[in-house]
Protein backbone atom coordinates (compact mmCIF):
# COMPACT_ATOMS: atom_id res chain seq x y z
CA UNK A 1 0.00 0.00 0.00
CA UNK A 2 1.27 3.46 -0.87
CA UNK A 3 1.45 5.93 1.96
CA UNK A 4 0.43 9.25 0.28
CA UNK A 5 -0.72 12.84 1.37
CA UNK A 6 -4.35 14.76 0.02
CA UNK A 7 -5.10 17.99 0.69
CA UNK A 8 -9.13 18.59 1.87
CA UNK A 9 -11.10 21.54 2.30
CA UNK A 10 -13.66 21.97 4.64
CA UNK A 11 -16.02 24.43 2.74
CA UNK A 12 -17.54 27.60 3.94
CA UNK A 13 -21.08 26.33 4.41
CA UNK A 14 -19.99 23.33 6.42
CA UNK A 15 -18.44 25.77 8.63
CA UNK A 16 -21.57 27.82 8.91
CA UNK A 17 -23.14 24.96 9.51
CA UNK A 18 -21.60 23.57 12.53
CA UNK A 19 -19.96 20.30 11.08
CA UNK A 20 -16.53 20.98 10.86
CA UNK A 21 -16.04 18.47 14.36
CA UNK A 22 -18.73 15.41 12.28
CA UNK A 23 -16.26 15.75 9.24
CA UNK A 24 -12.99 15.79 10.84
CA UNK A 25 -13.88 12.52 13.20
CA UNK A 26 -15.34 10.61 10.09
CA UNK A 27 -11.18 11.15 9.04
CA UNK A 28 -9.65 10.48 12.18
CA UNK A 29 -12.14 7.56 13.33
CA UNK A 30 -11.04 5.76 10.12
CA UNK A 31 -7.69 6.02 10.88
CA UNK A 32 -5.88 8.87 8.66
CA UNK A 33 -3.67 11.14 10.24
CA UNK A 34 -3.57 14.92 10.01
CA UNK A 35 -0.73 16.44 9.93
CA UNK A 36 -1.78 20.20 8.79
CA UNK A 37 -4.86 22.12 9.87
CA UNK A 38 -6.06 25.93 9.17
CA UNK A 39 -8.66 28.10 9.66
CA UNK A 40 -8.49 30.57 6.50
CA UNK A 41 -10.60 33.34 4.75
CA UNK A 42 -9.52 32.50 1.49
CA UNK A 43 -8.54 35.27 -1.09
CA UNK A 44 -9.61 35.39 -4.49
CA UNK A 45 -6.25 35.38 -6.18
CA UNK A 46 -6.12 31.95 -3.83
CA UNK A 47 -9.54 30.96 -5.27
CA UNK A 48 -8.83 31.17 -8.47
CA UNK A 49 -4.95 29.14 -8.38
CA UNK A 50 -6.80 26.77 -6.83
CA UNK A 51 -9.99 26.35 -9.42
CA UNK A 52 -8.00 27.51 -12.44
CA UNK A 53 -8.66 24.11 -13.97
CA UNK A 54 -11.90 25.09 -14.50
CA UNK A 55 -11.33 28.77 -15.23
CA UNK A 56 -14.11 29.51 -18.10
CA UNK A 57 -16.85 27.53 -17.32
CA UNK A 58 -19.33 28.24 -16.13
CA UNK A 59 -19.09 27.01 -12.98
CA UNK A 60 -16.13 28.72 -12.58
CA UNK A 61 -17.28 32.58 -11.05
CA UNK A 62 -19.98 30.85 -8.36
CA UNK A 63 -17.50 28.60 -7.73
CA UNK A 64 -14.45 31.19 -6.33
CA UNK A 65 -17.53 32.80 -4.69
CA UNK A 66 -18.82 30.37 -2.92
CA UNK A 67 -14.88 29.54 -1.67
CA UNK A 68 -14.40 32.96 -0.83
CA UNK A 69 -17.56 34.09 1.05
CA UNK A 70 -16.64 32.75 4.15
CA UNK A 71 -13.93 31.13 6.46
CA UNK A 72 -12.55 27.47 5.31
CA UNK A 73 -10.70 24.51 7.12
CA UNK A 74 -8.14 23.68 4.85
CA UNK A 75 -6.55 19.92 6.10
CA UNK A 76 -3.41 17.78 4.71
CA UNK A 77 -4.55 14.24 5.54
CA UNK A 78 -1.79 11.17 5.13
CA UNK A 79 -2.04 7.57 5.31
CA UNK A 80 -2.43 4.16 3.58
CA UNK A 81 -3.71 5.12 -0.22
CA UNK A 82 -5.43 8.12 1.59
CA UNK A 83 -6.60 10.52 -1.73
CA UNK A 84 -8.53 7.35 -2.88
CA UNK A 85 -10.09 6.97 0.30
CA UNK A 86 -10.56 10.31 0.66
CA UNK A 87 -12.33 10.95 -2.22
CA UNK A 88 -14.68 7.60 -1.24
CA UNK A 89 -15.51 9.08 1.96
CA UNK A 90 -17.12 12.56 0.27
CA UNK A 91 -19.03 10.93 -2.46
CA UNK A 92 -19.86 11.99 -5.18
CA UNK A 93 -19.37 15.84 -6.53
CA UNK A 94 -23.06 16.49 -6.64
CA UNK A 95 -24.60 15.67 -3.08
CA UNK A 96 -28.26 14.68 -4.46
CA UNK A 97 -25.83 11.88 -6.28
CA UNK A 98 -23.41 10.88 -3.26
CA UNK A 99 -24.83 7.85 -1.66
CA UNK A 100 -25.67 8.03 2.05
CA UNK A 101 -22.67 7.63 4.04
CA UNK A 102 -20.66 9.49 2.49
CA UNK A 103 -20.02 13.37 3.59
CA UNK A 104 -21.90 14.97 1.11
CA UNK A 105 -24.43 12.07 0.87
CA UNK A 106 -24.97 12.87 4.98
CA UNK A 107 -24.69 16.49 4.56
CA UNK A 108 -25.12 17.93 1.28
CA UNK A 109 -28.06 18.90 -0.76
CA UNK A 110 -26.93 21.09 -3.89
CA UNK A 111 -23.39 20.93 -5.85
CA UNK A 112 -23.19 24.89 -5.51
CA UNK A 113 -22.92 24.11 -1.97
CA UNK A 114 -20.76 20.73 -1.42
CA UNK A 115 -19.59 20.67 2.23
CA UNK A 116 -15.85 19.54 0.86
CA UNK A 117 -12.80 19.12 -1.37
CA UNK A 118 -10.63 16.43 -1.89
CA UNK A 119 -7.76 16.51 -4.58
CA UNK A 120 -8.79 13.74 -7.14
CA UNK A 121 -5.42 12.64 -8.02
CA UNK A 122 -1.29 12.61 -6.91
CA UNK A 123 -0.32 15.71 -8.88
CA UNK A 124 -3.13 17.41 -7.59
CA UNK A 125 -2.68 16.46 -4.37
CA UNK A 126 0.81 18.02 -5.13
CA UNK A 127 0.10 21.01 -6.04
CA UNK A 128 -2.60 21.92 -4.02
CA UNK A 129 -0.58 21.28 -0.98
CA UNK A 130 1.99 23.56 -2.37
CA UNK A 131 -0.53 25.86 -2.81
CA UNK A 132 -2.15 26.18 0.61
CA UNK A 133 0.44 25.29 3.06
CA UNK A 134 4.21 25.94 3.63
CA UNK A 135 6.25 23.50 4.71
CA UNK A 136 6.52 24.27 8.03
CA UNK A 137 2.94 24.34 8.51
CA UNK A 138 2.95 20.02 8.62
CA UNK A 139 3.45 18.18 11.08
CA UNK A 140 6.02 14.65 11.25
CA UNK A 141 4.71 12.63 13.88
CA UNK A 142 3.61 9.01 14.75
CA UNK A 143 -0.26 7.69 15.88
CA UNK A 144 -0.19 5.61 18.37
CA UNK A 145 -2.69 3.06 16.39
CA UNK A 146 -0.56 3.38 13.10
CA UNK A 147 0.35 -0.48 13.17
CA UNK A 148 -2.84 -1.73 14.18
CA UNK A 149 -4.11 0.06 10.98
CA UNK A 150 -2.92 -2.36 8.34
CA UNK A 151 -1.18 -5.70 8.45
P1 LIG B 1 -14.06 19.92 -5.49
O1 LIG B 1 -12.96 20.41 -6.39
O2 LIG B 1 -14.86 21.00 -4.88
O3 LIG B 1 -13.60 18.90 -4.54
O4 LIG B 1 -15.02 19.11 -6.36
P2 LIG B 1 -14.71 17.84 -7.22
O5 LIG B 1 -13.25 17.59 -7.40
O6 LIG B 1 -15.51 16.72 -6.65
O7 LIG B 1 -15.37 18.32 -8.55
P3 LIG B 1 -14.83 19.29 -9.68
O8 LIG B 1 -13.37 19.57 -9.52
O9 LIG B 1 -15.32 18.70 -10.95
O10 LIG B 1 -15.64 20.64 -9.41
C1 LIG B 1 -15.11 21.72 -8.69
C2 LIG B 1 -16.23 22.46 -7.97
O11 LIG B 1 -17.10 23.10 -8.88
C3 LIG B 1 -18.45 22.90 -8.51
N1 LIG B 1 -19.20 22.43 -9.69
C4 LIG B 1 -18.67 21.44 -10.45
C5 LIG B 1 -20.40 23.01 -9.99
O12 LIG B 1 -20.88 23.92 -9.28
N2 LIG B 1 -21.08 22.57 -11.09
C6 LIG B 1 -20.58 21.57 -11.89
O13 LIG B 1 -21.26 21.20 -12.88
C7 LIG B 1 -19.33 20.96 -11.55
C8 LIG B 1 -18.75 19.86 -12.40
C9 LIG B 1 -18.40 21.91 -7.45
C10 LIG B 1 -17.12 21.58 -7.21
Amino acid sequence: MQKERTFVIIKPDAVQRGIIGEIISRFERKGIKIVAMKMESVSRELAEKHYGVHKGKPFFEPTVEYITSSPVVALILEGNNTIEMVRNMMGKTDPQKAELGTIRGDFGQFIGRNIIHGSDGADTAKFEIDLWFKQEEISKYCRIDEDWLIE
